[in-house]
């Protein structure tokens, strides 16, 4: 007979996430038959600001308070239509618990109940079930072959949904890749965040932070993003390229205008003539592709995350062709960790990597099929925070969980980043 640790309660509210905004905090309770103990699981929603357009839905209330951004409506669908659906289920059964979740909400979008009340509950069912095990989270996930910690891919100067700057590029993220250890990795990051921000001081630019924790001022443009860059990792006193790589998330579905298929850069403005003003510089695909070219000649960049529009499949084909062997090319919202669109993305060779946010599709299994599907096609998974982040650190044990290898989750610094890192830190020495 199989271990039984019935679901007896669910418990839905409503508590803030790292940018003031109202999320989804979900407790999940269960009792364990044999011996009558019970074991509670507490998991929080993230929430971004560059969304894609296939993203699972996430609910809000639409009405005042907080500027209809509330979401008691969804904690209602928590606390009610979920409740009674998963009451009496055994909490070891994620992928049923999952697919009750999934057929509950009826819609492809999870429009119906809301991706953030599914998540919420599937997320807090697996960190139950690892409580009443007595079992650290990434064991539970992964088995005992959970072992490989992840590379981190750290977000250190913030720009376009991210920042209220003119920096169009959304993410410039340091990779500490000559690191051996975590620990090491964190530090080396740390250190090189720190010279950053004398450097930017030294110049007089602005040293507050964005939503992800990295600097915030402007700049011209990538390039010279990319130098402060290479003389804050210098500073440091590593090489840049064998101790530190780069790499960046243009989100250019935010650029991207549909009525004339350009990419515009309103922080980017080109030279003026006499007789015309400067004008905000715009690229085609084409173009965007040949920046990245150029860029990846002139900097270490091991990772270009959704470097062109999430409808542009023909352009992530020529991309992939063109930088497929130079880095890693990240689907995000091109893929919103969708087993869907995954498949049409390995079936066409377009992309090498998919990143991976649980809230993009809404439950656990799913998140987890996107990941298998990446990783025996050959794609990296690289898992992912929000911009809108809780203290909740599940994807550290997620991404040791399943051996990711990679995970972005922001600067070393602002509590809501440093929880992931600090967990994966503790996780560092159970695993040593
Ligand atoms: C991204 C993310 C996280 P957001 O685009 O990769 O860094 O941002 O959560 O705003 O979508
Ligand atoms: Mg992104």
């Amino acid at each position: 007979m199989s271990l039984m640790i019935r679901i007896v309660d669910v418990h839905g509210r409503e508590i803030l996430d790292s940018r003031g905004n109202p999320t989804v905090e979900v407790e999940v309770t269960a009792q364990t038959e044999t011996t009558g103990r019970k074991s509670t699981g507490r998991e929080s929603v993230p929430s971004g600001a560059s969304t894609g357009r296939f993203e699972a839905i996430e609910l809000r209330d639409g009405t005042e308070p907080y500027f209809g951004l509330g979401v008691k409506k969804v904690v209602e669908h928590v606390n009610t239509r979920i409740r009674q659906e998963i009451v009496g289920m055994n909490v070891l059964d994620q992928v049923k618990i999952d697919r009750k979740l999934v057929e509950a909400d009826g819609t492809d979008n999870k429009g119906n109940l809301g991706a953030n009340a599914l998540l919420g509950v599937s997320l807090a069912c697996a960190r139950c079930a690892a409580n009443a095990l007595d079992m650290p989270l990434y064991r539970y996930l992964g088995g005992f072959n959970a072992k490989r910690w992840p590379m981190p891919m750290m977000n250190v100067i913030n720009g376009g949904a991210h920042a209220k700057n003119h920096l169009d590029f959304q993410e410039f993220m340091i990779v500490p890749v000559g690191a051996d250890n975590f620990p090491d990795a964190l530090r080396m990051g740390a250190e090189v965040y720190h010279f950053l921000r004398l450097l930017l001081h030294e110049d007089g630019k602005l040293t507050a932070v964005g939503d992800e924790g990295g600097f915030a001022p402007d700049f011209a443009d990538a390039r010279e993003v990319f130098s402060y860059l290479g003389r804050a990792v210098e500073k440091a006193g590593y090489r840049v390229g064998e101790d530190i790589a780069f790499a960046m998330d243009v989100a250019a579905s935010e650029l991207y205008h549909e009525e004339d298929g350009m990419y515009h850069f309103p922080g980017e403005k080109s030279e003026g003539t006499d007789t015309t003003e400067k004008a905000e510089v715009m690229r085609s695909a084409e173009e965007m592709i040949g920046l990245y070219e150029s860029l990846v000649k002139e900097y270490p960049i091991i990772s270009i995350e959704d470097g062109l529009d999430e409808d542009d499949w023909d352009g992530w084909k020529e991309m992939t062709k063109r930088l497929g062997d130079k880095a890693l090319l990240v689907g995000d919202d091109f893929f919103v960790t969708n087993v869907r669109r995954i498949h049409c993305g390995i079936d066409l060779k377009v992309a090498n990597s998919v990143l991976i946010k649980v809230n993009q599709i809404g439950t656990l299994t799913e998140a987890m099929d996107a990941i298998e599907l990446a990783q025996k096609s050959g794609y990296k998974a690289i898992i992912s925070h929000r911009s809108g982040e809780t203290e909740d650190a599940f994807i550290a044990d997620l991404a040791v969980g399943v051996n990711a290898g990679w995970i972005k989750t922001g600067a070393p610094c602002r509590g809501e980043r440093t929880a992931k890192y600090n967990r994966l830190l503790r996780i560092s020495e159970e695993l040593a």
